[in-house]
């Protein structure tokens, strides 16, 4: 009973948080069964990624600066947000590049975002 309003909760806040972000060029990242999904988005800069747990598991968004520099187009961005169970963060993205990203707590979850 109790995962199926978790579950009921969570469908609805999804529906509403894409109703609220598609006003705009920002883009919304589930993050869902161990996996950020989409795991690889393009975005405008300027706009916002928001990630949004809806997992049962806490997880979190990290980078490091290393990390991002590894690639050409890599940002100097380093980004360290816990991510609890059906909690959203956000991040503007203001300059071009690509932004790669995992899950300290199961590094084996990663994410790339191209600011284009
Ligand atoms: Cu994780």
């Amino acid at each position: 009973m109790r995962k199926e309003i978790f579950f009921t909760l969570a469908i609805l806040s999804i529906v509403f948080i894409i109703g609220f972000v598609s006003l705009g060029g920002d883009k919304i990242v589930l993050v869902n069964r161990f996996e950020y999904q989409p795991e690889d988005i393009t975005i405008k800069k300027g706009s916002s990624v928001h990630w949004f747990n809806v997992d049962l598991e806490g997880h979190n968004i990290t980078t490091d600066r290393g990390r991002n520099k590894d690639n050409n187009l890599g940002l100097d961005i380093e980004l360290s947000k816990d991510l609890d169970t059906l909690r959203l963060i956000s991040y503007e993205f203001n300059e071009e590049g690509e932004f790669q990203y995992y899950c300290s707590l199961h590094p084996y979850m990663t994410g790339r975002i191209i600011i284009k």
